[in-house]
């Protein structure tokens, strides 16, 4: 099987054990990471297509993440590099209510490659966390927040109010972005930056902190 299939097929049929020597061989046969990306990215939206035709169960589309996270955790010396600059802190973190984090992972990685100190609150992050975090560290000028449940954008929008509410909103850009966001969401609720993949958020962030 060409080496790409390989680690689409290991991520779809959750094979743990074996994603970290697909992703090598496929690195040494010189496909870029960034092919790599593309491919697991296909691989884990068909998961997610499986679970909602009720093809595959919640437990299944939790072996296909985890296996993706290992295969991504391989790629991260290759993704990161030298940055060119130190560019200062950014918090990110995934909203209250929300467990995903795979593509909050991915946007710390990118943040990291351009430059970036990334403050990871992890998942499932209270507002009072956010606002816990830009207190501690007053340097960081910018946040940011991923969702990727619909029943979750209520929760990015009171983050955003809470650090407005917490006399914070002038300190920092606020960045949101996951599936379910859109640029108009984005825009409704006050957040400074949406961003639809983790290179834009690196890219603009760095554009931003230049
Ligand atoms: Co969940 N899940 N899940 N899930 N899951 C989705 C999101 C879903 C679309 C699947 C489906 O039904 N087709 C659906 C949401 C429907 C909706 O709200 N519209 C869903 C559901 C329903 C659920 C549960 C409710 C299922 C249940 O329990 N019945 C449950 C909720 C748990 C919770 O969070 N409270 C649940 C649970 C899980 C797992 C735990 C099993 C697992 C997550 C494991 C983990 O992350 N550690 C999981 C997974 C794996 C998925 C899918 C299959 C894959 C998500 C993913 O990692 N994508 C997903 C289906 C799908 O996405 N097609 C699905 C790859 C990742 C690279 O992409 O995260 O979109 P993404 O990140 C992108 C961009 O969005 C962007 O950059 C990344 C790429 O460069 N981005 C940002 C993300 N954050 C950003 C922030 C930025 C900027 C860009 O600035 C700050």
């Amino acid at each position: 099987m060409p080496k790409l299939q390989e680690i689409a097929a290991a991520i779809e049929g959750g094979k743990l054990r074996s994603i970290d020597a697909a992703v090598n061989a496929a690195l040494e046969a010189g496909h870029t990471p960034q092919e790599i990306l593309k491919i697991m990215h296909g691989a884990i939206t068909r998961v997610g297509e499986k679970f909602q035709e009720n093809e595959i169960f919640v437990s299944e589309m939790l072996v296909a993440a985890l296996t993706m996270k290992k295969g991504v955790s391989v790629l991260r010396p290759q993704l990161h590099g030298e940055p060119q600059a130190r560019l200062g802190k950014f918090i990110l973190g995934t909203v209250e209510g929300d467990l995903h984090d795979i593509g909050k992972n991915l946007v710390g990685i990118m943040l990291e490659s351009v430059g970036f100190e990334v403050i990871d609150l992890g998942v499932d992050v209270p507002a009072s966390a956010f606002i816990q975090a830009i207190l501690e560290h007053k340097d960081c000028k910018m946040v940011g927040i991923s969702a990727l449940l619909t029943t979750t954008l209520g929760a990015m929008e009171r983050t955003v109010d809470a650090i407005t509410t917490a006399g914070l909103r002038s300190q920092v850009k606020i960045f949101v972005g996951g599936a379910p966001v859109t640029e108009e969401i984005a825009r409704r609720m006050g957040a400074d930056v949406y961003t639809p993949d983790a290179a834009s958020a690196a890219r603009t962030a760095r554009l931003m902190a230049m």
